[in-house]
C-alpha cells in the first residue's frame, strides 16, 4: 500500500530524509498552497510568494525524476485549506494509511501533525549540520549556552577552516576585524536578479489577488525560485561580494540596501541551498587566496554557528520561547514599523527597504528597528510577530530566538550575555543615517536631540535591579551614576515624554 510523503514549503530539498525513507515506485509525495500556512501569519507578499513557485518548481522537478506528486494550488476548488486537512484528503484519495515526514521546524505544525487520526513518522531533518540530540548532549550540564562555544565545537566537526585541531589563523572568532563603518561607496551591483518565468509570473498573479494588500511590496520580484537559480545567486555572492563581506557586514547605508551581503538566507531555508555547500564554497574562496579570513570566518560562522545554534535554542527551550517576556515590556508596536511616518532617518529607511525587499540585513535587525523596539518597551511577541511578517527568510525557529532572545532580551539571557541596546552614536559610527536626519544624533538632550540619546539611558535606569550586577554593563551604570542628578532627571523626562507621544500615536 502506498504512504504519503508531506513535503513543506521550506523542505524542497532532493535528499530530504523523507524523501530519502520513500519508494518512488509505490509512495505518493503530498505537497499543498494551504491557507492556513499562508495565513497563520500575514507573511509579506514576497515571501509567500518565493514559497509557492519554488514549491511548484520543486513538484515539477521530482515529477520530472518519476514521483508522484499531488499538489495542490492555493485556489483549487477541494483544497482543505491546511496541512493536516490536505494530508486526510490525500489519504483517502489513496487509501493510504501512513505518512512519513520529516520533522516540520515550527512547534505549532509538529503537534498538529502528531494529532492527526493518521500514522505519521516525523524524521529528523538532517539538512541541518548539528542534530537535537547532539545539542542536548552539548547542552547537558552547563551553565550557559553560548554560540561561541557551540561554533567552535562544529568548526571541530566540520573541519572547516581548520588546521588540524587549531582554528585556521590561529583564532577562532575574527569579528573584531568585521566592524568597519560604511564605506564611501560599494562596487557590488547587488544579489542576483531573476527575471520572472511563466510559473513564478502565475504565482505573483495569485499573491496580488490574495494577499496583495498586505504590508510589502510585491513587485518587482527577482528572488531565485529553483535550485539552479539559487546556486547562481551563491556563486555570484562568493565571487563578487564576499571578499569584502566580513569589513562591511554591520555597516549600514541609506541607498544601499544590500551592501556586501549574499541574500540567500532564504534560499538556505526553503531547502534549495544545503548550508554545507554554502560554506563549502565559502571556504573554497579563502583557501584559493579570493577571499580574506576575516570574511570566511565571519560567513561561516553566520552558518555553521548562529543559524545552526538559533534552531537548537528554539528546540531546546520549547514551544513556550516565542511568548517569553522576561523584562515585561508591554507597550504596542508603533505604527512608523508599517510604514508611518517617522522623522527618525534610520528607522524610516530600515522599514522602506523592509516594505521593499522583504529584507534588511542584521545589523538593520538588531541595531535600528530591534534596538528602538528594546529600548522603547515594546511587547516581544508584537515584535516578533512583526519579523515574522516582513522578512523573506523568517521561520519560526530562527526568528523567535533571534528576535525574542537575542533582539530582545525576552528571554532573560539564554542566548545573550547582555542586552543589544545601543544610543545613536553607534548607529552613526555604523552606517551614513545621521547625516540626512531631522534629529542631531550629536545632541543628548533638548528638542532636536536624537531620540536614541535619551532612550538608552531611559532603559538602563528603568531595568537597572536586573542589569548592574552584570559585570559587562558596570562600566555603563558607573557612566551613569557619575553624570549630574539634574541631568539624569531631564534624560527620564524626555524619555518619558517620546515614548508617551509615540504611543499617542504622534509623528516622533
Ligand atoms: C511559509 C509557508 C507558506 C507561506 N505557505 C506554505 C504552504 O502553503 N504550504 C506549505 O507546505 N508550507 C508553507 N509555508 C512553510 C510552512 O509554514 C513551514 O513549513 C512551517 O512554518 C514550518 O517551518
Ligand atoms: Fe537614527 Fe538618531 Fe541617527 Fe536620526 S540621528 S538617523 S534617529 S540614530
Amino acid at each position: 500500500m502506498s504512504r504519503l510523503i508531506l513535503v513543506l514549503g521550506d523542505q524542497l530539498s532532493e535528499n530530504l530524509s523523507a524523501l530519502r525513507e520513500a519508494d518512488k515506485g509505490s509512495d505518493v509525495v503530498v505537497m499543498a498552497e494551504v491557507r492556513e500556512e499562508a495565513t497563520y501569519v500575514q507573511h509579506h507578499p514576497k515571501k509567500i510568494a518565493l514559497v509557492f513557485a519554488a514549491m511548484r518548481k520543486f513538484a515539477a522537478s521530482l515529477r520530472e525524476d518519476g514521483w508522484d506528486v499531488r499538489y495542490t494550488e492555493l485556489d483549487d476548488t477541494d483544497n482543505a485549506g491546511s496541512i493536516p486537512g490536505e494530508l486526510l484528503r490525500r489519504a483517502d484519495e489513496t487509501g493510504a494509511k501512513e505518512v512519513i515526514a520529516t520533522e516540520p521546524g515550527e512547534w505549532r505544525l509538529i503537534e498538529a501533525l502528531s494529532d492527526m487520526p493518521l500514522k505519521i513518522h516525523q524524521l529528523a531533518d538532517d539538512r541541518f549540520i548539528a542534530s537535537r540530540s547532539e545539542f542536548e548532549d552539548w547542552a547537558k550540564g552547563r551553565k550557559s549556552l553560548r554560540m561561541e562555544y557551540f561554533y567552535r565545537e562544529q568548526r571541530k566537526k566540520t573541519g572547516y577552516m581548520m588546521d588540524g585541531d587549531e582554528p585556521a589563523g590561529g583564532q577562532w572568532n575574527y569579528d573584531h576585524d568585521n566592524r568597519q563603518p560604511a564605506p564611501e561607496d560599494i562596487d557590488f551591483g547587488g544579489p542576483m536578479h531573476f527575471t520572472p518565468d511563466e510559473t513564478v509570473e502565475a504565482v505573483l498573479e495569485l499573491v496580488e489577488a490574495r494577499f496583495g494588500n498586505w504590508f510589502g511590496e510585491l513587485r518587482p520580484f527577482w528572488f531565485a525560485t529553483d535550485r539552479g537559480q539559487a546556486r547562481r545567486a551563491l556563486t555570484h555572492f562568493v565571487k563578487h561580494a564576499l571578499p569584502k563581506f566580513g569589513d562591511y557586514q554591520d555597516a549600514m547605508m541609506g541607498d544601499e540596501r544590500f551592501l556586501y551581503h549574499s541574500v540567500i538566507s532564504a534560499y538556505m531555508n526553503l531547502g534549495l541551498l544545503d548550508p554545507r555547500e554554502v560554506c563549502d564554497a565559502v571556504e573554497q574562496s579563502w583557501r584559493d587566496g579570493d577571499t580574506p579570513i576575516n570574511a570566511a570566518e565571519g560567513y561561516i560562522r553566520q552558518v555553521i554557528g548562529w543559524r545552526e545554534y538559533m534552531r537548537q535554542i528554539y528546540f531546546h527551550e520549547g514551544p513556550d520561547y516565542p511568548r517569553r517576556n522576561a523584562l515585561n515590556h508591554q507597550r504596542a508596536l508603533p505604527p512608523l514599523y508599517w510604514g508611518a511616518e517617522t522623522k527618525m532617518h534610520c528607522l524610516s529607511k530600515a522599514v522602506e527597504q523592509t516594505r521593499d525587499e522583504a529584507y534588511a540585513h542584521h545589523i538593520q535587525r538588531l541595531m535600528v528597528t530591534g534596538n528602538f523596539a528594546l529600548l522603547c518597551g515594546i511587547d516581544p511577541a508584537e515584535v516578533e510577530d512583526w519579523y515574522m511578517r516582513v522578512y523573506f527568510d523568517a521561520f519560526e525557529w530562527v526568528t523567535a530566538p533571534n528576535t525574542v532572545g537575542m533582539s530582545q532580551f525576552a528571554d532573560g539571557g539564554v542566548i545573550a550575555s547582555k542586552p543589544y541596546v545601543s544610543s545613536g552614536t553607534y548607529i552613526d559610527k555604523m552606517s551614513d543615517y545621521c547625516g540626512d536626519c531631522h534629529y542631531s544624533v550629536k545632541q543628548k538632550t533638548g528638542e532636536g536631540a536624537c531620540p536614541f540619546n535619551v532612550l538608552y539611558w531611559h532603559f538602563m535606569d528603568r531595568h537597572r535591579d536586573r542589569f548592574e550586577k552584570n559585570p559587562r554593563m558596570a562600566q555603563i551604570y558607573g557612566t551613569w551614576d557619575r553624570m549630574k542628578p539634574d541631568k539624569r532627571e531631564t534624560i527620564v523626562a524626555e524619555a518619558e515624554d517620546f515614548l508617551k507621544r509615540l504611543s499617542s500615536g504622534d509623528t516622533v
